[in-house]
């Protein structure tokens, strides 16, 4: 089976003065593509940032990125509606706007830090229904292990995305979340709906090791970037995102599991 590797390059959380190779603007994210997907990446998750290097919900800015993404490279484009802790709700439904190929829906509220991520249960079956609507591949992302159980009452609520699959990512070691750890990865995957049809795991900061090589002996796919984690390894900061895809190929090849190409990815998803 071949690996799909989702690059996430920037996030909402780091500032870019704290991080100088973190990509924040339109060239930067084409070129952070465009090395991406030759060293083994399919899809990428984007949050947007402003001209302050702000992160921003603002419909032309989100466009911009999206089309530049588009024109330097074939990654599968999968738009962040979970935003900055924040974002407002109505801000954050109307990201499918930008016309992404998949959107994040994280299935349930999450203390984040300090702050929380809201997720109450209208929004994420409003931003469901709209996703099923326009065709958009939603990328279910699990911060816990009771929103594993909650995607199955979506799914028997709603139905399947409007491509037939639906694929998952255990985003864990947030803080309020999950621990990013292979007994915690292991009970998330026993406890998927029958209707998942593929799932992928990121660890978050000195988890993404783990987390990784977990998901690997289990057969799923791998999230990583600078929006999860900001160290090579211990003190040693990451020089850029294709640095990190190039270690999950890594990792892939000793699994004896080929880089999943764009077109496979959309395949995956149910795209057409
Ligand atoms: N930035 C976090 C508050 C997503 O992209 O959908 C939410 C997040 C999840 O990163
Ligand atoms: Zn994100």
């Amino acid at each position: 089976m071949s690996l799909l590797i989702t690059v996430a390059p920037t996030g909402a959380e780091t500032a870019k003065a704290d991080c100088p190779q973190l990509p924040t603007t339109p060239e930067e994210i084409a070129r952070t593509a465009a090395e991406c997907e030759a060293a083994g990446a399919a899809m990428i998750h984007l949050h947007v940032r402003d001209h302050a290097h702000a992160p921003t919900l603002d419909g032309s800015l989100l466009k911009e990125w999206v089309a530049a993404v588009r024109e330097s490279s074939n990654l599968v484009v999968q738009l962040s509606t979970g935003g900055s802790v924040h974002d407002p709700l109505e801000e954050r439904m109307k990201v499918l706007d930008a016309g992404p190929d998949s959107c994040s829906l994280t299935m349930g509220t999450t203390n984040f830090g300090d702050d929380v991520f809201m997720n109450p249960w209208p929004f994420v079956a409003d931003l469901y229904q709209l996703a099923q609507e326009r065709g958009v591949a939603p990328e279910f992302e699990l911060f816990d292990l009771g929103q594993v159980h909650a995607l199955g009452r979506l799914i028997r609520t709603y139905g399947l995305p409007a491509g037939g699959k639906a694929h998952v990512d255990f985003v864990m070691g947030v803080p309020g979340g999950m621990p990013g750890t292979a007994p915690a990865l292991v009970a998330g995957v026993q406890g998927l709906p029958s209707e998942v049809t593929s799932w992928s795991a990121t660890g978050i900061g000195r988890t993404t090791l783990p987390v990784a090589l977990a998901s690997l002996s289990m057969g799923g796919h791998l999230r990583v970037g600078m929006e999860d984690v900001l160290t090579i390894s211990k003190g040693v900061p990451v020089e850029s995102n294709a640095q990190l895809v190039a270690r999950a190929v890594e990792l892939g090849r000793l699994a004896q599991r080929e880089p999943m190409t764009p077109a496979g990815c959309r395949e995956l998803l149910g795209l057409a």
